[in-house]
């Protein structure tokens, strides 16, 4: 084998690994395409609300950072911080986030889903949560579950969760059997006034790489051109 084969074989395998764990094979997972859904584009809600007669209805919403607007373009007045804990998520973290708030969601159980077909494969899939003050203060709980590539990677009541902290829920998806998996988060309240989340930064990416490793990508990529690079020296000092 030459030494040009050899180093093309190198460089064309890393680009291929980078440009599989770049993409995120959620859609708008950071909650950010306006059209159609108004930042929900990509995700079905599912479920309803039972509320007093005469209440209005709160579904869930893509509000935006740092705006303390009243629903649904915010988090009823309080402004919430942009996603700041560390994820894999190759969508920026952007000027929205989705929030769950109706203090009647059990009719059924408020849900945002979406379906991702995924090939045989180790996956590394992920997601970000917040809890608002306003809401945390509420008497009422809420119980919450986030699902992705059909596993569940945290389900808890608000209650017991962190307050006004950005907390990134990651693990990693052994996929046996290409086919359809779900991304599902489930919100659940029955009282007035209830707990709220906000979630933001879904993700599904090939591979499971380390959480929090500034630009994991450039190192692969530097460090298979490397061994790329050392395999052609060792052939062509046999040749
Ligand atoms: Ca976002
Ligand atoms: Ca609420």
């Amino acid at each position: 084998m030459s030494f040009s084969r050899s180093l093309a074989i190198g460089l064309v395998a890393a680009t291929v690994a980078s440009a599989a764990s770049a993409a995120n094979l959620v859609t708008n997972g950071s909650f950010e395409t306006p059209t159609p859904g108004n930042g929900l584009a990509g995700w079905t809600y599912t479920g309803g609300e039972n509320p007093p007669s005469g209440t209005p209805l709160y579904p869930p919403v893509s509000i935006f950072y740092g705006a303390a607007q009243a629903y649904p373009q915010g988090a009823f007045g309080e402004a919430i911080p942009a996603n700041n804990a560390p994820t894999n998520s190759p969508d920026a973290v952007g000027a929205r986030a989705a929030y769950f708030v109706s203090d009647f969601a059990n009719n059924p159980n408020q849900t945002l889903t979406q379906s991702v077909f995924l090939n045989a494969g180790i996956y590394q899939i992920g997601f970000s949560a917040y809890a608002p003050a306003n809401g945390f203060a509420n008497a009422g709980d809420a119980t919450f579950e986030g699902i992705v590539a059909s596993l569940s990677l945290a389900s808890y009541n608000v209650s017991a969760g962190l307050v006004q902290t950005w907390q990134t829920f990651a693990g990693a998806a052994n996929i046996a059997v290409a086919g359809i998996y779900d991304v599902e988060f489930t919100f659940y309240t029955n009282a007035f006034p209830s707990k709220d989340i906000v979630i933001d930064q879904v993700y599904i990416i090939a591979g499971n790489p380390p959480i929090g490793v500034p630009e994991p990508l450039s190192l692969a990529l530097l460090g298979s051109g490397l061994l790329g690079l050392a395999a052609a020296r060792r052939l062509r000092r046999r040749a």
